[in-house]
């Protein structure tokens, strides 16, 4: 898409629609039936014997058909009213646009325009602001009730069924309620293993939640490219990586228009949006670091705290002392705003301010419930320096940080590396949940190998999918792109399908209880070769279709029994499904002749129902002797 356009008077083209067979549909949670949750209905075709399939649904409004969309006027704002009638906040005059934003007419227009109904508040001391605060007082919010809902899928009646078929005494073996409640949400949210990211000034957010024993959440980038052109440009790439499926999005513009772009991503934005501010910060001081100061920089924080970014990167955990300890690596400070803080460590040979301010930092983001993402400055940037002394020394004082920030009401994440190779990921995952109290992880990747350039949402994918699994809340995803250029629209979508791809595995494998339900909804379809319901049910339904029409196109070949990769003669599937129409035919007698006796000494007698049942028993039998020794491989780990 490549449309310079007047805002005032281009109609919206950011992407709309609904996702292929999919209805936008809204469940009201008991709690408080006024709040409208958003999930995706697949609707499966007239030959599944099945309910259609509730999905979890990042894409706001841009896919209901009922919302007409005016970027230009941004989204509805209901969220202002819960924030309101809690009470403890006050309105007042917020900042003017930056003149250095008025490069274009139509930005500025459109960003006073959103100022005028954005008054921006702030909140009073001594009342609970921050959802970490209301959960540590025992109050349940609407944003808690809000993403309780969300987590369970609209799946109550899935999950119901999912239970009733385990077997007796049988269980999903997590930690995971099998419905998640406002009140385990406010739980989680008081024992800091939980945020809600969720300025008071972002009253377009539909809330959601990042911690270990939710769904996986992704985190997709953008930013700006070095020109900006419309508000419909900039506001679809956050709307394109929020339909396929992106829980928050960070904005890291950098350029003269960067307070402007935030407005109107930030206004148009049903998740929530994050931010680095020390590259604004930078931006007003000519891209020189050693001219960054505190005062330069708290006036952005309260600057992008006023328009309603819900969480800040800041790398405060990057301190003088540590800077040495990155001398020997191979590849150095790779983090942007890592560097930017080492240089002026180094240059006035302070602490870093973001450090001897922490204090102050906190009582800001406080007062408008921004929240923390701390930042792994000192990340590895290749396998030859992961967890090294540098990279395990700022994370023992993000937790040092953790618990002030804690202390001061915030609500905290702490950010992850890098490049990891496999068998260096788990200590990972242990240690930042052992010095940050369990304060959710958040990592980029990460990145398993360093050989393979153009295919970095791969190696960072496995990354992902396995510190996912051990319990990391929310994954940062990669495009082909990375090391190489700036990811272009295709490049968004991959890499967020491939995060999807690596959170849900993490889910599957946690034991989330609603998980499986998908895959098993798609595993039907492809058995019974409802083509299009696999497709749909797919998490990129698109490029399943054209796949498979590049080799049958027909509609016809939608119904067909195989597919072009064994062609019909030599379908698993067809032929498994000829097995048991064969056997379900025979009587009694016949399926005794068929199989008296099994291979290797197992003897099975009676019917072919028998025989698979005792198959299935020895299989069992066989489980654990079929991996290695599991004492043996912890020990080679060490
Ligand atoms: C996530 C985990 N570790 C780093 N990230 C993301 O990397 C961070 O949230 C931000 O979006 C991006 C750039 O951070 P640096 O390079 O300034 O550290
Ligand atoms: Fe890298």
């Amino acid at each position: 898409m490549n449309i310079r356009s007047n805002p005032e008077t281009t109609r919206a083209a950011v992407t709309t629609g609904a996702l292929p067979s999919s209805k936008k549909i809204y469940a009201n949670p008991t709690a408080a039936p006024e709040l409208r949750v958003p999930l995706r209905e697949i609707i499966l075709s007239e030959a599944a014997s099945e309910p259609n399939l509730p999905v979890y649904d990042t894409s706001g409004p841009y896919t209901d058909p009922n919302v007409v969309i005016d970027v230009n006027k941004g989204l509805p704002r209901p969220r202002t009213e819960w924030v309101k009638e809690r009470g403890g906040v006050e309105q007042y005059e917020g900042r003017d646009i930056k003149p250095e934003d008025n490069g274009n007419v139509g930005a500025a227009h459109a960003a006073k325009a959103f100022t005028a109904h954005h008054q921006p508040l702030r909140g009073l001391s001594d009342a609970p602001i921050t959802q970490y605060e209301f959960a540590k007082r025992g109050i349940i919010t609407k944003e808690m009730i809000y993403v309780a809902e969300r987590e369970n899928l609209g799946r109550k009646q899935q999950l119901e069924r999912a239970e009733a078929a385990l077997a007796d005494g049988e269980s999903f073996g997590a930690a995971v309620p099998a419905f998640i409640t406002p009140e385990f949400v406010r739980d989680e949210i008081a024992r800091g293993r939980a945020i809600i990211p969720a300025n008071i000034n972002h009253g377009e957010l539909e809330p959601m939640i990042i911690g270990r024993n939710f769904l996986t959440k992704i985190n997709a980038n953008i930013g700006n490219s070095a020109v900006t052109s419309s508000v419909e440009e900039e506001v679809d790439k956050m709307v394109w990586a929020i339909r396929w499926g992106a829980d928050t999005v960070m904005d890291l513009s950098t350029g003269r228009n960067i307070h402007t772009t935030r407005e109107w991503i930030l206004r148009n934005s049903p998740v929530p949006i994050g931010t680095v501010p020390i590259y604004q910060a930078l931006e007003k001081c000519e891209g020189d670091p050693v001219k960054l100061t505190w005062e330069l920089y708290k006036d952005t924080l309260i600057e992008q705290a006023e328009q309603g970014v819900d969480y800040f990167t800041i790398h405060a955990g990057v301190r003088l002392q540590y800077i040495h300890l990155t001398a020997s690596r191979v590849t150095g400070i790779v983090s942007r705003g890592g560097s930017i803080m080492a240089k002026w460590c180094l240059a006035h040979h302070k602490e870093s301010f973001l450090y001897t301010h922490f204090d102050e930092i906190c009582d800001l983001m406080r007062k408008y419930d921004v929240s923390f993402s701390l930042g792994d400055g000192l990340r590895p940037g290749s396998i030859a320096d992961a967890n090294d002394r540098a990279q395990f020394a700022e994370l023992e004082t993000l937790g040092e940080l953790t618990k002030i920030a804690w202390d001061k009401g915030c609500q905290v994440m702490i950010e992850g590396p890098g490049h990891v190779p496999m068998h260096k990921i788990k200590i990972n995952m242990d240690k930042q949940l052992k010095e940050c109290g369990e304060a959710p992880f958040y990592t980029l990747g990460p990145l398993t190998t360093d050989i393979a350039p153009g295919y970095d949402h791969i190696t960072s994918g496995i990354g992902a999918a396995m510190i996912g699994w051990f319990g990391c809340a929310m994954l940062c995803y990669v495009t082909p792109k990375e090391h190489l250029g700036l990811p272009d629209r295709n490049d968004v979508k991959t890499g967020v399908i491939t995060y999807k791809i690596a959170a849900h595995a993490a889910d599957l494998a946690k034991g989330h209880p609603a998980a499986q339900l998908r895959d098993d909804a798609l595993s039907r379809a492809r058995f019974e070769f409802r083509w299009q319901d696999q497709f749909n049910l797919g998490l990129d339904p698109d490029t399943a279709q054209a796949f498979h029409d590049e080799t049958l196109p027909k509609d016809a070949h939608k119904v067909a029994h195989f597919c072009s990769m064994c062609g019909p003669k030599f379908c698993s599937m067809k032929i498994t499904q000829d097995v048991r129409d064969y056997a379900a035919g025979l009587g009694d007698n016949e399926k005794a002749a068929l199989y008296p006796v099994g291979h290797a000494g197992m003897t099975i007698s009676g019917t072919i129902e028998d025989g698979m049942a005792q198959m299935s028993a020895k299989f069992k039998e066989m489980g654990s002797s079929v991996y290695l020794d599991a004492e043996k491989v912890k020990e080679s780990n060490k």
